[in-house]
């Protein structure tokens, strides 16, 4: 008989202020241990001290578990990050997004896309061809979890990305999130680039495409950033699209490929 699993979610924050999270999905003998671990993130998270931290741990039904096979990565080049906000845009209207929502939507990130120019606590939904937004609350947009890798891929993906000079975890984590996006009903594509101001790298992730990074797409200092999913509405309703990506449990049991090469768009593009 496999071993329970359980998903384990640690959340941090300064104030009521968002400051980490993570989560893991993991056999029940390692529950102690990642809690640990996931405690001792949110402890020496670099900026404020948090003063609370949310710490869950759930059984999982293992009948329920949705396994999948990560997308592939790539990686564009862009000499600045005017120039990022340019291939996100190309790459979003490759992937089926009206061009004018998907430049429009690279500025909102850009300014910060909750109430009042703040950053979204997670992500925005937009329809891909009309630019509505569709999320419930545009303080709190959609929080994706319940995913993770198996061990054996945990460890195949580590000393990959580590030899493709990777081995940041933002990296990993956005991988396995990006993955679980991608499985989602009616999505089109995702666009992302983090909050953090030392983080400057970003993607747009497709069905097709898969995972492609954006070596530059805000300058550093800047703490706007935050997760577009485009989707499309013949294809789901927004309830089913939520349940997926909030409750849905996926393990992915299976690498892509990683591509070390640099890639450019054409100008004319
Ligand atoms: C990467 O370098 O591939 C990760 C980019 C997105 C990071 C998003 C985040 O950590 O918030």
């Amino acid at each position: 008989m496999s071993p329970s699993l359980y998903s384990v979610r640690m959340r941090a924050s300064y104030h009521g202020q968002h400051l980490t999270g993570a989560e893991r999905i993991v056999p029940q003998a390692e529950v102690s241990e990642v809690t640990a671990a996931l405690t001792e993130r949110a402890m020496t998270c670099p900026g404020e001290l948090a003063d609370e931290i949310q710490c869950s741990v759930e059984k999982i039904d293992p009948t329920t578990v949705l396994y999948a096979q990560l997308p592939d990565l790539s990686t564009y080049i862009a000499p600045d990050w005017q120039a990022g906000h340019r291939v996100a845009s190309c790459l979003l209207a490759r992937a089926g997004v009206q061009p004018e929502i998907a430049t429009r939507a690279v500025a909102l990130l850009a300014s910060g896309a909750g109430p009042g120019g703040t950053v979204m606590r997670g992500a925005l939904i937009m329809d891909a061809s009309s630019g509505k937004r569709l999320e419930a609350d545009p303080a709190r947009g959609v929080r994706v979890s319940r995913m993770d890798l198996s061990p054996e891929c945990r460890s195949a993906l580590e000393s990959d990305l580590a030899a493709a000079g990777l081995g940041h975890h933002r990296v990993l984590e956005a991988l396995v999130l990006a993955g679980k996006v991608l499985g989602a009903p009616g999505i089109v594509a995702e666009l992302c680039w983090s909050d953090d101001p030392n983080y400057t790298i970003g993607y747009v992730a497709d069905p097709q495409a898969g995972y492609q990074r954006i070596s530059d797409l805000k300058l550093a200092g800047d703490s706007c950033g935050g997760r577009v999913f485009f989707i499309d509405q013949a294809k789901t309703s927004l309830e089913e699209l939520v349940d997926y990506l909030e409750c849905q449990v996926v393990l992915f049991n299976a690498s892509g490929t990683i591509s070390t090469a640099k890639k450019w768009i054409p100008a004319d593009e």
